[in-house]
This record gives structure tokens, sequence and C-alpha cells, in this order.
């Protein structure tokens, strides 16, 4: 039997420079889940670390109740733990679902380790085991200042470039170190690009953000990819500059003297509600076009989406037993990875219509393992039908 409740951990890695956005982004993720009047059927959200989540939760109601942001944190980097979890455990479902509580781990980078060499020896340390810790994520998002293209409208190209240089030195910097044991299997292989501060760009959607970027700085994105690519096991399994999404954690009013906020109204939100879709489906979906198009060893497809195949027997409506039981023989690799490619092919080929039947049937079931994941890939989708998100092809 196994133990209770069971937990499956995804972890997003969030990059960007001091003042980009990132701890008002965490807040805004997390603060409206614990207001009274939040509804949700299919799940809570609880922060695993209770003082945690009371200083997150007081930056919301500050920015809601006193248009006053967090006070900016700088040098620290921190791990947010938050657990998604699935309502009806004691339903004959639960008792076969192979999760019942989805944690994701946030890692808030801080950048200025990217802008400014160590301090010492010890500095040095600390950051190269900071980032050791965050490589567990399957996803980063790597936030591109809203604020700062418009300040620098018609040389976005300085912006962007200093940004990418400076992220790419911050990776060279780290690298004997973090390369002590040779190429890395397990690491971010998905990087989106986000516009932070998205409300600042009220016409934009995610495809003039997407052009920008190419437009403005396609040369440098390359230089961060294969940067990267020297990094790792397996570079094929990489993709950088190929996802773009459009976050905004509220709509900002500012005073026009002094650029105070007056008004921060968090009910108008971008792209925070994809946030545990794409941490939880996205790399799924990738493992198959990998799959499919190169020949990637079975110990990387794992450490990319591991899970994937409960995932994806949770969304198409299979059984979880027998691909537990599959799981369970360790060193058959080759045979776990063929049997599961056709699975979680069928998982991300379920779309539309059908996908939104699925959904109906698993919450009037009180199915709420299929209904959350289902609910996930519907969101996704509609990210995608509303030019918030941009998904590789
Ligand atoms: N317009 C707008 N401004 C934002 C948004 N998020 C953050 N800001 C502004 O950017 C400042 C820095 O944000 P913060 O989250 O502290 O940045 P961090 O250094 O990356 O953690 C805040 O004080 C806000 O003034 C947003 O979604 N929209
Ligand atoms: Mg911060």
């Amino acid at each position: 039997m196994a133990k209770f409740p069971k937990v499956r951990e995804q972890h997003i890695a969030v990059f960007g420079e001091s003042g980009s956005g990132k701890t008002v982004l965490v807040s805004s993720f997390f603060g409206p889940t614990q207001e009274g009047s939040f509804k949700n059927d299919l799940w809570d959200l609880v922060a695993d670390d209770v003082g945690q989540g009371v200083r997150l939760y007081k930056n919301y109601l500050g920015m809601r109740d006193k248009a006053s942001a967090p006070i900016q944190t700088r040098f620290r980097s921190t791990t947010y733990y938050f657990s998604v979890k699935l309502r009806g455990g004691d339903s004959d479902a639960a008792k076969k679902r192979p999760f019942d509580v989805l944690r994701l781990a946030w890692h808030d980078y801080p950048g200025e380790w990217f802008e400014e060499e160590p301090s010492s020896g010890e500095e040095r340390d600390r950051r190269t085991d900071t980032f050791r810790s965050l490589l567990k994520s399957d996803v980063a998002i790597l936030l591109v200042d809203g604020q700062k293209l418009l300040d620098h409208r018609g040389q976005e190209q300085l912006y962007l470039k200093s940004l990418m240089f400076n992220f790419r030195q911050g990776l060279l910097r780290l690298k004997n170190d973090l390369l002590e044991d040779g190429p890395i299997v397990e690491f971010p292989r998905i990087w989106i690009l986000a516009l932070s501060k998205a409300d600042l760009l009220p016409d934009w959607n995610v495809d003039t953000f997407r052009d920008l970027v190419i437009l403005e700085a396609a040369e440098d994105i390359e230089h961060l990819r294969s940067t990267i690519a020297e990094f790792i096991d397996t570079p094929a399994a990489l993709s950088i500059g190929e996802d773009f999404m459009l976050l905004s954690s509220a709509k900002f009013e500012l005073r026009s003297n002094d650029q105070q906020p007056i008004d921060i109204d968090l009910t108008k939100r971008v792209g925070l509600d994809l946030v545990l879709p794409v941490a939880s489906l996205l790399p799924l979906e990738r493992r198959v076009q990998w799959q499919q198009k190169h020949n990637i060893p079975y110990k990387v497809l794992k450490s990319l989406a591991d899970g994937a195949e409960l995932l994806a027997a949770g969304l198409a409506d299979q059984k979880f037993a027998p691909i537990e039981k599959l799981l369970a023989k360790a060193g058959n690799a080759g045979k776990v990875a063929a049997v599961a490619l056709p699975m979680l092919k069928e998982a991300v080929k379920l779309v539309g219509p059908k996908l939104e039947e699925m959904n109906e049937q698993a919450r009037a079931k009180h199915d709420y393992l299929r209904a959350t994941l289902t609910q996930f890939k519907l969101d996704l989708e509609h990210g995608v039908i509303d030019k918030v998100i941009r998904n590789a092809k």
C-alpha cells in the first residue's frame, strides 16, 4: 500500500534581473488562492512553509489594499514550496490515483547574481550550490522586463542584448564548478521567454513579443542556447527561444509625477494561471516531440519529465496500476520508453471538444486528478487561443 498522501514534485525556475517582477509574480500567483472568497472545486493551494505563505499573502494584501509593492529583496535566492492538494481524498477514484498532491517548487533566482561578480570564494560556492538546487526544474522562465522595453523604446536591442549577455556570463561563471562530474543530465531543458509586466504593453500579444525578440535578439538567444548546450548531456533535448509567454501580476496604475502606484488591480492578471499547467504538462509534451525526432536516452527523457507516464495515463483515462508496475521494473528503460510513447502521444493529442468532454466527465465522476489534468490542458489550450502563450511546434 502506497503511503498517503502520495506526492508528485514539479520544479520551475524563474530567472530575471532585479526589479523584473519575480517577487510580485510569486505573491500574485499565491495570494488570490488564500482569499476567503477564492473558489476552486478541484484543488486547494497551500504553502508548505507556513511562514513563507504568510509573507507572500501579506505582500499580496499590501498590493491589493494599500497599493504598495513588496520591498525589494536583493541578493537572496528563495525557493517557495506549494502544494496543490487534490480534492476528494477518500473517494474510490482517489484510492487508485497515483498521486494526491502536486508539489510545485518555485525557485526565485536572484538576478543580481548574473549582473555582478561574486564578492568572495564563499559567495561563489553559495551561488553554485543554489544553482545546483534548481537543476531539478524541467522548465525555466526567463523574464524580459516590460518596463525596460518601454524605457528602451526604439532601442530594445540594447536591453535584450545586455539581458542575454549577463545571463550567459552568469552561467559561464558557474560552468567549471557545475561540470565537475561531466555533462549534466538533469537540467532545465525548456526555457520560456516571458514578458513580465505585460500590462504596460496592453496592445501586445505573445506574437508581438516573440517577433520583437527574434528581430532584435535572435543571435543572442542562439548564443545562450549554445552556451547551455555545453552544460548538458544530449543537447538535442533543449529548447530555448521557442516558447514565449506574457505575464502580468496585476494592472499597475502609476501616478504620473513620481511613478508611484496609486492602484494595483490584482484581478487583472495575465498568464499566472498557466504556471501550473506549464510546469506539469509542457515537459510531457516536449518529451514526446523530442522522442519522436531524436534518439534520446531514457535517463534524459525520464529526467525531463519524470512521472510523465502517470500524468499521461491521468489525462488519457487509462488505468494507473499497470503503468506503476512497469515503472517499478528498474533496469528495463528501453521497454518503459517504448511502451510509454504511444500513451504519451495519445495524451498529448487530446484537444478541443474531446478534451472538454473528458474534463466534464471527470468532474461528474468526482475524479479530481483527471479533472485537474484535463483542466490544465484546457487552460494551456485557451492560453494559446488568447495569444498569451506560444509553444514550440
Ligand atoms: N506594471 C507592472 N509592474 C510590476 C509588475 N510586477 C512588478 N512590477 C513593478 O516592479 C517592481 C519590482 O518587482 P519585484 O517583484 O520586487 O522584482 P524582483 O526584484 O524581480 O523580485 C515592483 O515594485 C512593481 O513596481 C507587473 O506585473 N506590472
Ligand atoms: Mg525579489
